[in-house]
């Protein structure tokens, strides 16, 4: 149809009109080349940034809170955190993987060994750190081992105050004119890790301090951590929020199983809490298992939320004897 309409024109009309479709091929081409330079002109940023600091300042909150959701568990008691890990937040342009590290503390076991290694590796793995330290405790013990630890990294460190929702403005002044004169960091950022105070800036800060580099990460991707791995931080969490005494330092979660079952959508999860002792088995079980079965219905309740789906779970406790003494079974454990 097109052809016969294009014969019947006149010979001028022909090549006027080929001038016009050439015309805009030309202009669709040249926008074409426009877009992919403006594209290459505007830089992508990314780089990585470790969160650093003493156990149980507020390390894994600030992680959730710079996320917007939660990757990182968090609990009142110290050493909660026993990996590093990673949230991965996506910007306009710019990408920031997060490294949250468990606290660094004084060791005295395996285990305390593995963790504040892996903090310690972390540091070496990033661009600019972020030391945490909390307001109302600006004196914790590990600071002066901390500081000099990242005096040797070499690397830009932006300290951060976190907790300022647990204590009058007017006391930042003395512990910022005292931390300035200790080592000389590149910004000093007051924040409520819990209700968002001072984030915005913090993030800010973080955007001046990334680099033009490549996108390491899928947009979609906002942990590497495995779904398994995901499900046994979330019961580890609620053991160290029902649990007391020794029990959250001596227990460890692996997971064994997750199926979907097709027929229903149900996820069927089944995992092992493993602990040092007899003793530590029984307060874990709890009198006719109601100690466990908390454990079992909070942990649930998340990972539905989690998932977005219906969730059977299963847990067993074992006896692994001193698992956080030993160097093999911290492996199998995941340490
Ligand atoms: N009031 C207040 N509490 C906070 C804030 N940030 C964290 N917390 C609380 O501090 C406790 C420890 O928080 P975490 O995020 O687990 O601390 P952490 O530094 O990751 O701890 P470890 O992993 O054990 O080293 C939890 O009870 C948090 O709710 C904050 O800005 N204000
Ligand atoms: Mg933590």
């Amino acid at each position: 149809m097109r052809s016969i309409l294009f014969s019947a024109l006149s010979a001028e009309k022909r090549i006027y009109f080929l001038c016009v479709l050439c015309g805009s091929a030309i202009n669709f081409i040249e926008k074409r080349c426009m877009d992919k330079k403006n594209k290459e002109n505007t830089e992508y940023l990314s780089g990585f940034i470790a969160i650093i600091g003493p156990p149980n300042v507020g390390k894994s909150t600030l992680l959730n809170r710079l996320m917007g959701k939660k990757i990182s568990i968090v609990s009142p008691k110290p050493q909660t955190t026993r990996n590093r890990i990673v949230g991965i937040h996506h910007g306009e342009g710019f990408q920031i993987a997060f490294l949250d590290t468990p606290g660094i503390h004084k060791t005295r076991t395996t285990l305390h060994n593995s963790m504040v290694s892996s903090a310690r590796d972390a540091l070496s793995q990033v661009d600019v750190l972020i030391l945490v330290i909390e307001m109302s405790r600006p004196d914790n013990q590990e600071i002066s081992s901390i500081l000099k630890t990242i005096k040797r990294t070499s690397k830009p460190v932006m300290l951060v105050i976190n907790k300022i929702d647990q204590g009058p403005k007017k006391a930042l002044l003395p512990i910022i004119d005292s931390y300035s004169g200790r080592y000389s960091f590149e910004v000093i950022i007051p924040v409520s890790a819990l209700n968002g105070d001072g984030i915005d800036i913090l993030l800010e800060e973080l955007k001046k301090r990334i680099k033009p580099g490549p996108q390491f990460y899928p947009e979609d991707m906002s942990t590497d951590q495995s779904e398994k791995f995901l499900v046994s931080e979330v019961i580890r969490e609620k053991i160290y929020l029902h649990t007391g005494g020794d029990i959250p330092y001596s227990s460890a979660v692996t997971v064994e199983k997750m199926e979907v079952n097709p027929e229903n959508n149900i996820l069927s999860i089944s995992a092992i809490i493993h602990v040092e002792s007899e003793s530590q088995k029984s307060i874990m079980i709890g009198r006719g298992g109601k100690k466990v079965r908390d454990i079992g219905r909070a942990s649930r309740l998340e990972l539905e939320k989690m998932f977005g789906k219906r969730i059977f779970l299963e847990l067993f406790v074992r006896v692994e004897k001193n698992w956080s003494r030993d160097p093999k079974a911290l492996q199998r454990l995941g340490y």
